[in-house]
């Protein structure tokens, strides 16, 4: 068949699961779901065994998502506690420094134990009880793998907010769920340059309704500002503290974590994840999508701030008792051969990336890849937005050197685990598509305006999945009903994924990216509505519409129309000045790419921006706008094209 590319035949023999073996479990975990989750529910330690294995309906308005529900379990005793006597001098943890020339770490499954007891000491300390949410505001350090297990070990719910949030970001998260500590560092350094992320904390915590202490990992060593009381040192607490510290025992659907996402309205929303059911997709998935052999050195390059972190660099490998590589840097500093350095340093076995990496350093040329040993590779990995054959051609051919399989993984922040990706030895890849579902997963086609199940096997429309996996988000944090609304309302009997999608004729999924204001740039999810309330707060501007827009790096990047107030001049200045003022409200991630201004949007009459037409002028497509005589003012469109700045 046309581009479609086999595993290896020695692959394929010592891989876990071959192509018959893929159809004979997934034939038996869409049909007999309760005997295939109840026998893979084995790979987890449980206090107590569970007999109830699923209980769960997508019938709205009622939805309820229970797995494992009278199981009972230690979600850090199982990535931890339980690997000890086999395996207590293995490497847990290898942790490399954003700088070259620091040392690697590596922390063994016993010091892993000792820290994160230590640790969980710290806050009960802090007055952290089960249920008590702690957010965590970490660079990529092992004391972010500390922190989440310390609070799984005693049954507080971690919120992670990726280090890069501003401090309004980092306030509306801690205030949403009401976090009694908020873990940081002095200072995070990225690519040779250093955040003073205490002074975020300060920052966010004028603005904040709640009182949390902060608890400060000293990772630099530079001046950081106490305020008068709440602030406490890790390693001055740690001296008071002893590293007992037995698990608490959870139920499977005490929630794990709160991971704050974005979605088409409103302000961004608290993800929960359970402790049972969440590690178990964690971990088949880590073992299978990757192919995982004990021994193997497992590298995912996400920062543990996005679910990708959480899932594949912590709760998936540790439970399996993997080598988990944690990489504090990014993949141009020193250079662009930073990433196959490091797996030429370490050995790195699995190698699991963005596309939006892999297209940065497929511009820099081969030159950064070829001087480095990458024969110790056998999987490379890509998540987080559809990858285009030329970044998958490159990855495979430079990388890889045509013998690694790459799995193209779909999945979102709700689903905690992959849904549809390749297994290395059982799925002919094809360079773009994620192919077919994971096992337990049941995906499906849907007209987008008569919401009918598309039953050919070739087809096109949005993508929804039928029935329920263990690692699927059970609510919003505090907000059940939006829960309901966002994923299950508007397609009922169906978890609507937020993606359009095709089906090839080999029933292979192509995710063709999302049909709601969310976009993805770098792989980062944003819900256009927040750019746009952000810049409608600088007092310059009356309105603001977001679009997403073809960008050659990251994927997508970000459109902006502005309307100013009365008496506003555009100016050079006036766009650099939205530009800061956006990356500091939300943060460097969603600074504008494009900021055109608008005197007019264009609205139906009954004042609804048209998005789907200022998307086609940021794509530079003028060609097919639609109908536009429902606009109240069809000229604005002509004045948006005749000014549409160059890109
Ligand atoms: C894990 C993660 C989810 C959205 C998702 C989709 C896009 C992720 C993809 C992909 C095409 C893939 N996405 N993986 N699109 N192919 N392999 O990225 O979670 O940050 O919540 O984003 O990312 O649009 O809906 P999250």
């Amino acid at each position: 068949m046309k581009d479609m590319h086999e595993p290896a035949p020695d692959l394929v023999r010592a891989a876990h699961i071959d192509s018959d073996g893929y159809a004979e479990m997934y034939a038996r975990s869409v049909n007999d779901p309760e005997g295939f989750w109840g026998d893979e529910a084995k790979r987890l330690d449980w206090i107590t065994q569970p007999t109830k294995i699923k209980n769960t309906t997508f019938a709205y308005p009622d939805v309820s998502i229970k797995w494992f529900e009278d199981g009972e379990l230690n979600v850090a005793a199982n990535c931890v506690d339980r690997h000890l006597e086999t395996r207590g001098d293995q490497t847990a943890i290898i942790w490399e420094p954003d700088d070259v020339s620091d040392e690697a770490q590596h922390i063994t499954y016993r010091e892993l134990h000792t820290r994160v007891c230590k640790f969980a000491n710290v806050l009960k300390e802090l007055g952290v009880k089960k249920g008590d949410r702690v957010v965590i505001y970490l660079p990529m350090i092992p004391e972010a793998a500390y922190a989440m297990l310390a609070c799984a070990r005693i049954g507080a719910i971690h919120s992670i907010v990726f280090a890069g949030f501003s401090p309004d970001a980092l306030a509306n998260r801690v205030d949403d769920c009401e976090a009694k500590v908020v873990i940081t560092s002095d200072g995070a350094p990225r690519g040779g340059r250093v955040t003073n992320l205490k002074d975020n904390v300060n920052q966010a915590l004028v603005h904040s309704a709640e009182d949390p202490a902060v608890l400060i990992v000293k990772r630099t060593g530079q001046q950081i500002a106490f305020r008068s009381n709440g602030d406490y040192w890790l390693h001055e607490m740690e001296e008071k503290v002893g590293d007992d510290c037995p698990p608490e025992t959870m139920n499977a659907e005490d929630p794990l974590f709160i991971l704050y996402t974005s979605g088409s309205t409103g302000k961004p929303k608290g993800v929960v994840h359970s402790s049972g059911g969440y590690l178990l997709y964690a971990a088949i998935t880590h073992q299978y999508t990757f192919d995982y052999h004990d021994g193997d050195v497992f590298w995912c390059t996400a920062d543990v701030g996005w679910v990708t972190g959480h899932s594949y660099i912590v709760y998936g490998p540790l439970a399996n008792g993997a080598t988990t590589l944690m990489f504090e840097g990014v993949p141009t500093y020193p250079d662009a051969g930073r990433f196959w350095a490091c797996c030429e340093k370490h050995k790195v076995n699995q190698f699991y990336t963005a596309p939006t990496a892999i297209r940065a350093l497929m511009g820099k040329g081969t030159s950064f890849v070829e001087g480095y040993d990458l024969s110790s590779i056998r999987i490379l990995g890509t998540v987080g937005e559809p990858i285009n054959p030329e970044a998958w051609n490159w990855y495979n051919d430079v990388v890889g050197k045509g013998r690694c399989p790459i799995v193209d993984t779909w999945w979102q922040t709700e689903t905690g685990g992959h849904l549809i990706t390749p297994l290395p030895g059982a799925t002919p890849t094809k360079p773009g598509s994620a192919t077919t579902p994971f096992f337990g997963v049941r995906p499906v086609v849907l007209d987008p305006q008569t919401a009918v199940v598309q039953e050919e096997t070739a087809t096109e429309g949005v993508l929804a999945i039928a029935d329920s996996w263990p690692g699927q988000m059970r609510t919003v944090w505090g907000d059940h009903e939006r829960f309901v609304k966002t994923y299950f309302e508007q397609y009922k009997g169906y978890y609507f994924s937020g993606d359009g999608c095709r089906r090839d004729e080999d029933g292979y999924y192509w995710i063709t990216g999302r049909v709601d204001d969310v976009i993805n740039v770098s792989g980062h999810r944003m819900g256009t509505a927040e750019v746009e309330s952000s810049l409608v707060a600088h007092p310059a501007v009356s309105e603001a519409a977001v679009v997403g827009y073809p960008h050659e790096v990251k994927g997508q990047g970000i459109y902006c129309y502005v309307t100013l107030m009365e008496g506003q001049e555009p100016s050079d200045a006036l766009v650099k000045e939205l530009q800061t003022h956006v990356r500091s409200d939300i943060g460097p991630i969603a600074k504008p790419d494009v900021i055109q201004w608008a005197p007019g949007l264009p609205k139906t009459r009954s004042g609804k921006i048209m998005r789907r037409i200022l998307r086609k002028i940021a794509e530079n497509d003028f060609g097919s706008l639609g109908d536009t005589s429902t606009l109240a003012e069809p000229e604005v469109v002509d004045h948006l094209i005749a000014n549409r700045p160059q890109t």
